[in-house]
């Protein structure tokens, strides 16, 4: 029996897919095969085979505690995963001393998977997803084919079954084996917030695609899908009770998130470890609500004037002083949040690139000078903190807000940082939990201020339509070379939750959302999870990750993620 450790050597380090990687992991080099007729059991309990699971998370196959539908789902995944959607590696790897295992006579093979759930995970979805839920897990598989998970949530479970996985490829022969036994991990997060923020208001993401989108960011352990679900382009969130603002300000009628839909993303996601976060984003990037209630906006302009008023077209914002936005706001998480409650912990309030000059053209302000703006901002804040802490959220905003606008917020608010590493640690100096996700670095749709190159000396009129606002993108490498703890001092890094990678969607949809996100958030996902930093405290190598991100790659096109490919083939038979 050989026992490699990941630090010792770069082949070895590199020997499986495990994506991100684990705190500690250990392996061999025996062969190993598995079958259908696994045996899994949950907390001694045999778990029978179910044959499918369902999008919307509710195919009646789940039933039982949060933990039990948790684990029920996360063992369909595994055996999905494992006979179903996993590859066969490339040949002549030299990460392998052959390249596949003989695949006649008698196998070897893995007899029992044994889950076992040693906390006091709460039978509650809520507290499984949203407390201070314990992901971490153990994983050990010995020579003789006994794989036992151990963790204390159901999560950390699904976290271990996801790792399990990831153990195993595909024969050219049919069947499934590892070549790696026998494997011990342990592992945890780093972070306990890992997200993707996605934008569906500039365009519009059907739920196939969230729910999609919300697999891999479970396959790549992502805890967070941060749903920018309105801005001012469009307002695709049905209101209940204020039919227009969808009917209106949506992009068109099948263009519309129901209160169901929204409830099956969130359960989606639940079931599979992802909290889904909700942003109304306001007072500014609120141009859509001026198509159903145009009294309540500020600045609303288009042509040619919108850069005077905002970052982007069409300006507008909601006015700072007006009762009358009050009564709207109060109506609409009166409305929104208890629906979310259930399933949701934070609730995201906006707060980003509010342009002073904006305030100009509010009949209730008419000024643009911060002495005037920022004691109503204040309040402005302080009725929507006061309503969505009183329905018991955990408040987030974007980082203007406290550093540009000086606001005082609630204690326990999570502030969004987007703008500089500098940030990170100013919003930790004041004392606030704060999300990294540098726009330098972890912006998937762009790199930083290029639009202004599109258009030296021209007018507003000569950039209309929007096209080609942002480009080009960063590498994965550059998204790897991240770290959210850069420039923070120690004795404040524990106010470092984690961060972000965010899908801006000027320029992408359905038809190009998995490219544009995949793999290269799994760049952000192993920053997250594992640390921008190696055992040594150097930045972790980016040759030692591409060849596991390209079989990382395979796995999620494998699952139907159109995930673009990190390098030829011919590099990844090469080792690096
Ligand atoms: N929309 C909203 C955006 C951006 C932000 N907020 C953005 C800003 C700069 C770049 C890309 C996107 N499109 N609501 C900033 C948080 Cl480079």
């Amino acid at each position: 029996m050989k026992l490699i450790s990941t630090y010792l050597t770069l082949f070895a380090a590199t020997a499986s897919a495990i994506w991100p990687l684990p705190s500690s992991y250990e392996h061999g080099d025996q062969v190993l095969w598995i079958e259908q007729s696994v045996k899994v059991t949950y907390n001694g309990a045999e778990q029978s085979q179910l044959k499918s699971y369902g999008h919307g998370g509710n195919d009646g196959n789940h039933t039982g505690s949060a933990s039990q539908r948790i684990v029920t789902n996360a063992i369909q995944r595994t055996r999905d995963t494992i006979f179903e959607k996993g590859f066969v590696p490339w040949k002549f790897n030299p990460r392998f001393s052959s390249f596949e295992p003989d695949s006649s006579g008698d196998k070897a093979l893995v007899h029992t998977i044994a889950l076992k759930q040693n906390g006091s995970d709460s039978e509650d979805i809520l507290k499984a997803m949203t407390g201070d839920v314990d992901e971490s897990y153990t994983l050990t598989l010995s020579e003789d084919g006994e794989a036992t998970i151990i963790a204390a949530s159901s999560i950390g479970l699904a976290h271990g079954l996801t790792t399990f996985t990831q153990l195993f490829y595909k024969h050219t022969a049919g069947g499934a084996y590892t070549n790696l036994a026998p494997v011990t991990i342990t592992d945890a997060p780093l972070f306990p917030w890992r997200g993707l923020n996605v934008d569906t208001s500039r365009t519009f993401k059907p739920l196939a695609d969230m729910y999609r989108t919300i697999d891999a960011l479970a396959y790549s352990k992502f805890n967070r899908l941060h749903w920018h679900i309105t801005d001012s382009q469009a307002w695709p969130l049905e209101i209940p009770s204020m039919p227009d603002l969808a009917g209106k300000g949506a992009y068109a009628a099948f263009q519309i998130y129901s209160p169901e839909d929204v409830r099956a993303v969130q359960e989606y996601g639940a079931l599979l470890g992802v909290q889904v976060v909700l942003e109304i984003d306001q007072p500014g990037h609120t141009a859509s609500i001026w198509h159903s209630r145009p009294e309540l906006i500020a600045a609303f302009e288009q042509l040619p004037n919108w850069d005077t008023y905002a970052a982007e077209p069409p300006s507008g914002t909601l006015k700072l002083n007006s009762s009358a936005v009050d009564d709207f706001l109060e109506a609409l998480f009166d409305d929104l949040l208890p629906r979310l409650k259930p399933l949701a912990a934070y609730f995201h309030l906006g707060g980003d690139e509010v342009n002073k000059n904006s305030y100009n053209l509010d009949d209730t302000v008419r000024s643009n000078e911060s002495a005037v703006l920022q004691p109503l901002m204040q309040a402005f804040m302080d009725r929507n903190m006061a309503q969505v802490t009183g329905a018991g959220f955990v408040p987030l905003v974007w980082e203007e807000m406290l550093l540009d606008w000086n606001l005082t917020l609630p204690a326990n608010t999570i502030v969004q940082s987007w703008q500089s590493d500098a940030n990170v640690a100013a919003v930790a100096a004041q004392g606030h939990r704060v999300l990294g996700g540098n726009y330098n670095y972890w912006y998937l749709d762009c790199g930083s201020g290029q639009w202004l190159d599109f258009r030296p000396g021209a007018s507003s009129e000569q950039f209309w339509p929007y096209a080609d606002y942002c480009s080009p993108r960063h590498n994965w490498r550059v998204m790897y070379s991240y770290d959210p703890l850069a420039g923070v001092p120690a004795n404040a890094t524990h106010l470092v939750l984690g961060g972000e990678t965010h899908i801006w969607s000027e320029q992408t949809d359905a038809v190009n959302l998995d490219r544009m996100v995949w793999p290269r958030a799994c760049a952000a996902a192993e920053v997250l999870w594992s640390g921008a930093k190696d055992a040594e405290g150097r930045n972790r190598s980016q040759i030692e990750a591409s060849p596991r991100l390209s079989d990382m790659r395979e796995r999620l096109v494998a699952r139907g993620v159109m995930a673009e490919p990190v390098q030829m083939p011919f590099c990844t038979m090469n080792g690096t």
